[in-house]
Formats: C-alpha cells, sequence, structure tokens
C-alpha cells in the first residue's frame, strides 16, 4: 500500500513538472513581433471571424489558421527583435512562415509572395523559385470594387474585368473588421508579384511552385530550419523556409541585408477554384530560426557554361552580363559537385536551355550543398541593362561575409623527433643485440 502511494506521489510530482515546463515550452516558440497590417482581399473569408480575423494568432505557440484572402490580402508583421541574415543559420534560411497545404499538390498550393523591409517603407521580395519566369508579373494588380453585393466586381492591370467569384461569397472588407489598414467605401487597389492568374473557374486551378512561398507545403511547427533545395519538394518539401539573401529590388537586382524589421506575406495568385472558392494564402505559424555553428560561404559552382563559353566566377562577384552570349537559345550548364543542389531559375538541374532571352533578363542560378550558405548567381541576357555585379547594401552591414572559412583541415602528422647521438648510438646496439639473439633462436631451435 506504501509502495503504491509512493507511486502515485511520484506520478503526480511529474505532472506538476510538466506542467510547470508547458508555458516555457510555449514561450520558446512565440515570436517578438506583433501584427501591423492585416487585410484579407474579397473571399470566402473576408470579413469572416474564423479564418479572417485572428492573425495575431500566428506570432504564438497556440495560433489559428488565418486567410489572406484574395489576390493582394497581406499581413505585415513587425518584430522588436531584428529578423538577422545570420550566415551560422542553416541553408541560409533565416526565418520560417508556414500556411496549410497538405501535400503539395498542385491544387493545394496557394503560395504567398513575401517581402522584407528594414524600415516598413521600402520593400524587398524575397524571390522564390518563380520569381525569374516569364510567367511571373512583378507588377500586377487588381482593383475590387464594392458593389453592395456579397460578391466584388474586379478590374486587373491587364485590363480584365468580371466578377470576383462565380458563385462563392466575396465580401468587400469591412473597415470595422481590418482597422490596421485605410479602406475607402468604394474601391480598393492591392497589387504587387503575381504567379498566375486564372480567372476561368475550374477546381483544377493551380500552381505548383518550388521553393521560397507560403502556403506550398504541409507545415510542421519547431525553430529548425529545413533544406528548401531538396530533391522532389512536392514530397518531402517543408513549407515556408525563407532566406533573406533572396532580396531584390524591384528590377530584380540583388540586395543585401544583414538584417529586417518588416515581413509582409501576401497572396500571390489570382486564380478562381470553383467551389473550393478562390486561391487565397493562409498563414498558420511564424518561427524562427535556431543559428548553426558554422560560418559557411564556401564556392559550390566554380563556373558556368553559357552556349559553350566558360564563366569562372570569381570571389565577391554575383552578377554577369552574358548579353554577347545570348542570340537566340540559351543553354546554361553548371559547373558544381554533384551532390549539390543546383537550380536555374525554377528549373532543379544543373544544365537548362531556354528558347530565347527570358522577359526579364535575368537568369538566376543557386548552388547549395550540405547545410551551408546558397551560392546565387545572377546572369544578365540584356544587353541595355545597368545591373549591379554585387548586391546592393541595404542599411548597416552586420556580418563579415568575405570570410570563407573551409572545412577544418586535419593536423598534419607532427615532424619526427629528431633524435640525439646517445639516442642513435644506443638504439644501434639495442638493434645489434636483437639481431644476434634473432640468428641464435633460428641456428639452434628450428
Ligand atoms: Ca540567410
Ligand atoms: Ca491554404
Amino acid at each position: 500500500m506504501k509502495t503504491m502511494k509512493k507511486i502515485i506521489a511520484v506520478i503526480i510530482a511529474a505532472l506538476v513538472m510538466l506542467s510547470l515546463c508547458a508555458p516555457a515550452f510555449a514561450i520558446e516558440y512565440a515570436v517578438d513581433a506583433r501584427v501591423k497590417e492585416y487585410l484579407v482581399a474579397p473571399s470566402q473569408y473576408t470579413n469572416n471571424g474564423q479564418y479572417g480575423k485572428f492573425i495575431d494568432t500566428t506570432l504564438t505557440q497556440n495560433g489559428n489558421t488565418t486567410s489572406l484572402g484574395n489576390y493582394g490580402g497581406y499581413v505585415v508583421y513587425e518584430f522588436n527583435t531584428p529578423v538577422m541574415n545570420d550566415p551560422k543559420n542553416p541553408y541560409g534560411v533565416d526565418f520560417r512562415i508556414s500556411g496549410n497545404a497538405f501535400n503539395g499538390a498542385l491544387t493545394t498550393q496557394e503560395p504567398g509572395q513575401v517581402w522584407v523591409s528594414q524600415d516598413g517603407e521600402n520593400w524587398y521580395a524575397l524571390a522564390g523559385s518563380e520569381h525569374f519566369e516569364n510567367q511571373t508579373d512583378w507588377n500586377y494588380s487588381v482593383t475590387y470594387k464594392n458593389n453592395g453585393t456579397n460578391i466584388c466586381d474586379y478590374v486587373d492591370s491587364n485590363g480584365e474585368s468580371g466578377a470576383v467569384s462565380g458563385r462563392i461569397a466575396a465580401k468587400y472588407p469591412d473597415k470595422d473588421f481590418y482597422k490596421t489598414v485605410e479602406i475607402p467605401d468604394d474601391e480598393i487597389t492591392l497589387g504587387g508579384v503575381c504567379l498566375a492568374v486564372q480567372r476561368t473557374p475550374s477546381m483544377k486551378n493551380g500552381i505548383q511552385t518550388q521553393f521560397g512561398y507560403v502556403d506550398a507545403y504541409p507545415y510542421k511547427i519547431d525553430n529548425i530550419a529545413y533544406n528548401p533545395y531538396i530533391e522532389n519538394p512536392t514530397e518531402k518539401g517543408i513549407d515556408g523556409q525563407f532566406d533573406i539573401s533572396w532580396a531584390v529590388d524591384e528590377n530584380g537586382y540583388p540586395v543585401r541585408l544583414d538584417y529586417v524589421n518588416f515581413v509582409k506575406v501576401q497572396t500571390a495568385t489570382f486564380i478562381d477554384g470553383a467551389m473550393f472558392g478562390e486561391k487565397s494564402t493562409e498563414v498558420s505559424r511564424v518561427c524562427m530560426i535556431e543559428t548553426g555553428e558554422k560560418v559557411s560561404f564556401t564556392k559550390s559552382a566554380e563556373s558556368i557554361v553559357v552556349n559553350g563559353q566558360e564563366i569562372e566566377i570569381t570571389d565577391g562577384k554575383i552578377g554577369y552580363d552574358i548579353s554577347e552570349l545570348c542570340g537566340g537559345e540559351i543553354t546554361i550548364s553548371v559547373n558544381a559537385d554533384e551532390n549539390s543542389s543546383v537550380y536555374i531559375n525554377n528549373l532543379r538541374a544543373s544544365e537548362r536551355t531556354f528558347e530565347a532571352a527570358p522577359d526579364k533578363g535575368i537568369i538566376r542560378v543557386i548552388v547549395q550543398d550540405g547545410e551551408k550558405n546558397p551560392q546565387i548567381i545572377y546572369l544578365y541576357t540584356d544587353p541595355d541593362s545597368q545591373a549591379p555585379e554585387t548586391e546592393t547594401l541595404i542599411g548597416d552591414q552586420i556580418f563579415d561575409r568575405t570570410e570563407t572559412p573551409e572545412e577544418e583541415e586535419p593536423a598534419p602528422d607532427p615532424a619526427p623527433e629528431k633524435e640525439g647521438f646517445f639516442k642513435r648510438v644506443f638504439r644501434a646496439i639495442g638493434d645489434f643485440f636483437v639481431r644476434i639473439y634473432k640468428w641464435f633462436v633460428k641456428t639452434f631451435f628450428c
């Protein structure tokens, strides 16, 4: 009986200890930030308390999945502690924002574009896999018109117009629901990057991204960085890994940000999914990254071959003008270790042929090994561009990226100690006696 009481006491004590630990666990993944702005663009979730309101909880451990609504809907997070583009972050991944895609299939991706800023005014897109593809529009916008019904009308920057949805509600946002944003009574224009416009209602509508967007793959809630460049991400990818080193300006040219204070996520498609309603990016959780031990910028690709001409990659230079080599078809071949992950724009391969120079005049090559930071190279195909050879620094420089420490070399064997005169004499005498002994044994006993 006494033993039983002891066991019960131990169990109770353990439960008390666990309950004391629980808040600490919850705090571990909470994020030191606030929601500065939030707007759900006209969709089935607009003015909806379940999916269209509780965005604050995406910063807490026990959060709700919350929608950004149709194209252009967005959230701006302001971080009290800057998010660092720390070279020690594995794979270069600096923060994570996940959605609720469940199997990475075409129709469950609802990609959200991520933007970063130091001052909340000047924004830089984190260029995901689709950023430099021809079909991606960097300057798309939709004007949603309040017509007093449950379904808004729209007109987009391509001049297309109509009802936002065929049958599912797409309400104009209510000022009382979204107090952080100024909402005009009659119409609101939302713009930014657009990955796809598919206005014919169909449940088969959708888009496949490879990396660099929110709400594309299944999510995990922890503070671990997962490799965004893995093979077959539709099966193994973990949602929402972001590297601040993907930042580019409005021309697609690289900028260097060693830290950011603001992060924006914005629905980046204008797709009618028929009875499923619009494609709308969801945000489930913001997670910070546990910084690793090593800094590594080791050059993974030594050269890139453009239409048979080898271009040597030199230290500190990330932008290369290849316009003279780009008459018609362009074949890019990356010389890197076979174990490296290589992306040429959105294709995971070490070689890619373009039928013509891409519309944006930029081909981005990413090469990444192990847990190292990726090597990012920009090839410029437009002869008239004033494209930079290095990243333009924005704000203060915090980290030194000039050092490229290699893997630690094994220590060389210590030099053999030089023997002194007497030591050599004693060793010679010893050897002499050993030889005599061996001769004696061999002669008389074998
Ligand atoms: Ca980074
Ligand atoms: Ca979703």
